[in-house]
């Protein structure tokens, strides 16, 4: 069978846990990376079955992830998280969060080659109220850091772990390629770098890991991160 990981995963609100949901229906093994701050409310959910309705399959039985993975895809390796977020109480419990630490998790769990589909649905930009005219450079690198840097950095590290015929997807907004007031904080320039590098990504991962390299335009979809801004 096929095994999927669907970073970006937190709740059954977003794109991430619908097209877990969809993976799962086609009959794929379905592992979630989630961000450390959200992973406890996450783990709660699914404990107390507060999620059943939305992980009900068509033929009635109930989605289960094969493993739920920490994963701050700001950080490549441990060793890059600053002292301050790696004692942090929700990520100092959870090993390494990084998306090297991903990796290795992953090779250990089901051995050198655990992926068939790899997807990015994680995006994050912390001054997305702020036009870009108001943007500070931090937020802006923040933008481009967590939802752009964040794919290349998965495709470096989990290339390797992908058998032949794998391929990579992620998610963005028409606000990279046209005016869309509201996708402040350097959001849009986040979204236009992920679709050019993904046309990069494909040349190069194709060549070097045999993985096809995708992104697609979603429409609006109240998911968490969506609501913050208002969609
Ligand atoms: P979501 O909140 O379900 O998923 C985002 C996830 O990212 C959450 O689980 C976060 O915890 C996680 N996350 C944040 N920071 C980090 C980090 N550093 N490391 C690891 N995880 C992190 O929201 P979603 O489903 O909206 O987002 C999934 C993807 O879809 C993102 O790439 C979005 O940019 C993209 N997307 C969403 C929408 C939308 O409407 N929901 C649109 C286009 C693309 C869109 O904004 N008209 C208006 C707006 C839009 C489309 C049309």
């Amino acid at each position: 069978g096929r095994r999927a990981l669907v970073a970006g995963v937190a709740d059954d609100n977003g794109f991430g846990f619908a097209i877990a949901k969809a993976l799962a229906a086609a009959g794929a093994s379905v592992c979630v990376a989630t961000w450390p701050p959200a992973l406890n409310i996450f783990l709660n959910l699914i404990e107390r079955g507060k999620i059943d309705d939305s992980r009900r399959l068509a033929d009635g039985s109930l989605m289960t992830f094969e493993r739920i993975y920490p994963l701050d895809a700001t950080f490549d390796t441990l060793a890059d998280a600053p002292e301050e977020i790696r004692t942090n109480k929700r990520y100092a419990e959870r090993g390494d969060f990084s998306i090297e630490g991903l990796a290795t998790q992953l090779v250990a769990d089901f051995g050198e080659k655990p992926l068939d589909i790899v997807v990015h649905s994680l995006a994050n930009g912390p001054e997305v109220k702020k036009p870009l005219l108001e943007v500070s450079r931090h937020g802006y690198l923040a933008a481009v850091s967590a939802s752009a840097y964040s794919m290349v950095s998965m495709v470096q590290r989990l290339g390797p772990l992908l058998r032949p015929g794998g391929s990579f997807s992620s998610l963005t907004y028409m606000a990279s390629e046209r005016v869309i007031p509201g996708y402040g904080g350097g959001m849009s320039s986040a979204k236009a770098a992920l679709e050019s590098d993904t046309r990069t990504l494909a040349f190069e991962a194709g060549r070097k890991f045999g993985a096809r390299v995708n992104v697609i335009s979603a429409g609006p979809y109240a998911s968490r991160a969506a609501s913050a801004i208002g969609i």
